[in-house]
């Protein structure tokens, strides 16, 4: 038995011995067709590494020049005609939180932009225009007190706007974009923008209205939140009274309350499901009609999207909205709006679907209406 044991060891220990020494055998370099692989494809000295990567890097939204002194630099040299701001804030949410981390999806998910090829279905490339953009990064705001933290995103927000523009011919107050963030950012953004340019028209895409009265809801909806937001806004009288709200489907909880006061704070509706009756050139000819030459501040929650395309979408997901390409086509036909400024908000990455869908959504939404800015520029 024992003789057998060892017979089979012996076996194994030559087998083995063997294989080791094929595979330690050096391979061929004689092969001149891989003499050839190895000349055309890893001897190369001159490869290119001073073009930027094209899809990936360090994420600033679509690549555009990151200013690191931006919330610090009062002086012209930091100065740009649109400005990307992040406001990472997500502590005014009723239901799931995670917005916080919106500027970074919406980023990171922007890198396939290139601003020296981006050019669009019409031959337009809003980065190759009269306007310098840059990103400013985000705003740091206190996690632990929202009175603080959005205190500090109007303060961000006022000291862009004071330093001006770039291109001063054409415009000499700067437009901001920033990347939410919880619906609530939008106040401080408003706050800060009334300072410099009096009231704005609110052109609001979101599934809810965000007028709810805090004072009415003051156990669910107290104080400054992403549900009142737009009733501070009047009541603080930084609007005017031709706003508008698009894609609302939202159940009420008082129907005649909350469009009473709705209707109070200079709001109208087109909601969601009309688009199946009126068309997207209906849409967009009614924002036209309502809006006129107002100057107006352009606001999508992500949740205008149905859950199908934006299942990322913070707050409370509302079945039965648009299309990624529904909202993308209306907000092609704004072009000759006098947009102040922007944001979208509610993109909440860790509910979001594989490929990063609404997040892909927001940065082309983003993509849009920095074209929109560039097209029709607004003066003081
Ligand atoms: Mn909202």
């Amino acid at each position: 038995m024992a003789s057998r044991v060892v017979a089979l060891v012996s076996i194994i220990v030559i087998l083995l011995d063997k294989s080791l020494a094929s595979n330690s055998r050096p391979f061929s370099i004689q092969d001149p067709q891989h003499e050839q692989y190895r000349s055309n494809v890893w001897e190369h000295e001159d490869v290119d590494i001073s073009t930027r990567s094209k899809y990936f890097g360090l994420t600033t939204f679509a690549h555009l020049p990151y200013n690191p002194t931006c919330f610090e630099d009062a002086s012209k040299d930091a100065a740009a005609d649109i400005v990307i701001v992040g406001a990472p804030f997500d502590t005014g949410v009723s239901a799931r939180p995670g917005a916080r981390y919106g500027p970074l999806g919406i980023r990171s998910n922007s890198q396939r932009i290139s601003p020296e090829f981006d050019y669009d279905e019409y031959g337009f490339n809003a980065f190759q225009s009269w306007a310098t953009m840059i990103d400013c990064g985000d705003v740091p705001m206190l996690p632990f007190d929202n009175r603080i933290a959005l205190a500090q995103l109007q303060k961000a927000h006022e000291l862009i706007l004071a330093r001006g523009s770039k291109n001063t011919t054409v415009s000499p107050i700067p437009r901001i974009f920033t990347l939410g963030g919880d619906h609530t950012i939008t106040l401080p953004a408003l706050r800060a923008i009334h300072k410099t340019r009096g009231p704005v028209t609110i052109l609001h895409f979101d599934s809810h209205i965000d007028t709810w009265s805090p004072v009415r809801k003051l156990s669910a909806y107290a104080g400054v939140n992403h549900g009142t937001w737009g009733w501070h806004a009047f009541h603080e009288k930084l609007l005017n009274t031709n706003n508008l709200h698009v894609g609302i489907r939202s159940p009420y909880d008082n129907p005649r309350e909350d469009l009473e006061t709705d209707k109070k704070c200079g709001f109208e509706i087109i909601n969601a499901k009309m688009i199946d009756r009126i068309g997207v050139t209906g849409v967009i000819s009614a924002i036209k009609t309502r809006i006129g030459d107002s100057k107006v501040y352009l606001s999508i929650d992500i949740d205008v999207l149905d859950p199908a395309f934006a299942p990322g979408a913070t707050g409370t997901p509302e079945s039965g909205g648009y299309s990624t390409r529904e909202l993308l086509a209306i907000l092609d036909g704004l072009d000759g709006l006098s947009i102040v400024g922007a944001d979208i908000v509610e993109v909440a990455p860790a509910y979001d679907g594989p490929g990063q869908i609404t997040s892909l959504a927001a940065v082309e939404a983003a993509h849009s209406i920095l074209g929109l800015m560039v097209k029709t520029p607004v003066g003081d």
